[in-house]
């Protein structure tokens, strides 16, 4: 890391301003690492305007810094560089890929395992770190700069979401010392913990019990699938954000191996979110369906240009080869 992060220091170097993004309908570690990234170039090189793209959403808007972020109409194309996190380019918004495309010098900081090095001019990459929060931890000391309580705040955001509160197999030793560095900046963890991963709107609570009563087993039990309208969105008055956590919630049932969350965005797109137990490579099926799609083995998404039954039919089919192989 620390010579990537040095590239990183020559690139910003000089640069009048810096746009900060995750992919679209950020997660905890993406508006973390950016938010937190924002705070390091902004000591480092005073010089620069730098600024964060997307929605912090509800959940995400206690954290330093969120009030502050451009929402996509606000964004004009005209960034020197521009650093994607946490996803790869596939995932932009529109507004966001303009920027992005426009820009002098383009830059990846990414743990994703699908995510290449191709189209930017820097991609720091580490698939074997368990939160892009904890490649920015490392960006942190490899500058050598200082770990404030908002920062703390923030990397611990994207620590917790990523391993699910220090549960998943990406879980390391080097998780739980980094949590520790934050911990003893004094942040109250607990109400990180309750926003990030605990609190939900009732709309929320309201889909995920719809979606688990309508839930279809496939497979002989090996996969489960819900899937959400946009009419059962409108219905409950529910939003893209109360979507969060019900994939999760499909797959510990006993036998399953993996959980399939399909979402209708619009007529013919299909949002679809994957979660594994680990005998399936979800981010590689994800992949295969379409080249909008990726993650992790154990988690990972997709857009599919396709409406819901056309959709469902081809995770389906995808997983029964995926688990027969
Ligand atoms: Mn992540």
């Amino acid at each position: 890391m620390k010579q990537h992060a040095a590239k990183l220091d020559a690139l910003l170097a000089g640069a009048q301003s810096v746009l900060l993004t995750g992919p679209v309908d950020p997660d905890g570690d993406s508006v973390g690492a950016c938010l937190g990234l924002a705070r390091l170039i902004r000591a480092r090189h005073g010089q620069a305007r730098v600024a964060v793209a997307g929605d912090p959403g509800l959940r995400y808007s206690m954290l330093p810094d969120a009030a502050g972020m451009l929402l996509d109409a606000d964004i004009v194309p005209d960034w020197n560089v521009v650093i994607v996190m946490d996803g790869d380019k596939s995932r932009l918004t529109l507004e966001v890929d303009a920027a992005f495309k426009a820009a002098n010098k383009r830059v990846i900081v990414d743990h994703h395992g699908t995510t290449t090095s191709e189209g930017y001019d820097l991609a720091i990459l580490s698939p074997q770190t368990e939160s892009t929060c904890g490649m920015v931890m490392e960006i942190l000391d490899a500058w050598q700069g200082t770990l404030d309580p908002d920062l703390a705040k923030l990397l611990y955001a994207g620590v917790i979401f990523d391993t699910g509160g220090f549960r998943y197999s990406n879980t390391k030793p080097s998780t739980h010392r980094m949590a520790a560095r934050l911990l003893e900046t004094g942040i109250e963890h607990d109400l990180i913990a309750v926003a990030v991963l605990m609190e939900r709107r009732a709309q929320g609570l309201q889909l995920s019990a719809r979606v688990q009563s309508n839930m279809e087993l496939h497979h002989q039990g090996r996969v489960s699938c819900g899937v959400i309208t946009q009419a059962l969105l409108q219905e409950l008055g529910a939003n893209s954000t109360d979507v969060e956590g019900i994939v999760e919630s499909l797959l510990y049932l006993q036998g399953v191996q993996v959980s399939a969350l399909l979402t209708e965005r619009a007529p013919g797109v299909t949002k679809l979110s994957f979660r594994s137990r680990g005998q399936v490579d979800v981010a590689q099926l994800a992949r295969s369906l379409t080249t909008r799609g990726g993650g992790h083995q154990r988690a990972a998404g997709a857009t599919l240009m396709m409406g819901l039954d056309e959709g469902k039919d081809s995770v389906l089919k995808a997983l029964g080869e995926a688990l027969n192989r």
